[in-house]
């Protein structure tokens, strides 16, 4: 099973050791293509690598195309998310959306209010682990 995890980047980084202990969850259900979400110096490493916006975004969608199924964190809005979680729906790609309703946001009706998407409103890890039980074992 390969899973695409989203998470905001240029969009905030409040949830960055959210997103990394979320990805040590995912890893038990299979292999997950984009750990560098919960890296904390990201933006760093993606200067030093010299990777272009271009390059990010190809390899991206490459990964993206690959994924059987994708886990989205949402509650920190970020563009790149909204397009991730969009351009997997239209592939008829499983998504989870894993959403913190105390945040200051509200979650986008794009989001919420699309019945391809599975949308878990939750407060800690605990809650997150039965639905990734119950959202993998619907999609394996
Ligand atoms: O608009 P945002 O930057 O918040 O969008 C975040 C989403 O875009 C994430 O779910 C990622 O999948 C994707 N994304 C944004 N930046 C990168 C990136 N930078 N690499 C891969 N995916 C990205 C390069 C980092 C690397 C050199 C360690």
């Amino acid at each position: 099973m390969d899973i695409f995890f989203s998470g905001s980047i240029r969009g905030g980084r409040d949830d960055v050791d959210l997103y990394a202990d979320l990805i040590a969850l995912l890893e038990q259900h299979g292999t997950v293509l984009t750990e560098h979400v919960g890296t904390e110096d990201v933006e760093t490493k993606e200067r030093e690598a010299g990777l272009t916006d271009v390059d990010i975004h190809d390899q991206d969608v490459a990964w993206l195309r690959r994924a059987d199924a994708v886990v989205a964190e949402v509650t920190t809005p970020s563009l790149g998310v909204g397009y991730e979680v969009g351009r997997a729906v239209a592939w008829e790609t499983p998504v989870l959306a894993l959403y913190r309703p105390e945040g200051e946001h509200e979650l986008s009706a794009m989001v919420r209010g699309n019945e391809a998407i599975e949308v878990l409103e939750y407060e800690t890890l605990a809650d997150v682990e039965p639905a990734l039980e119950t959202f993998f074992e619907r999609v394996r």
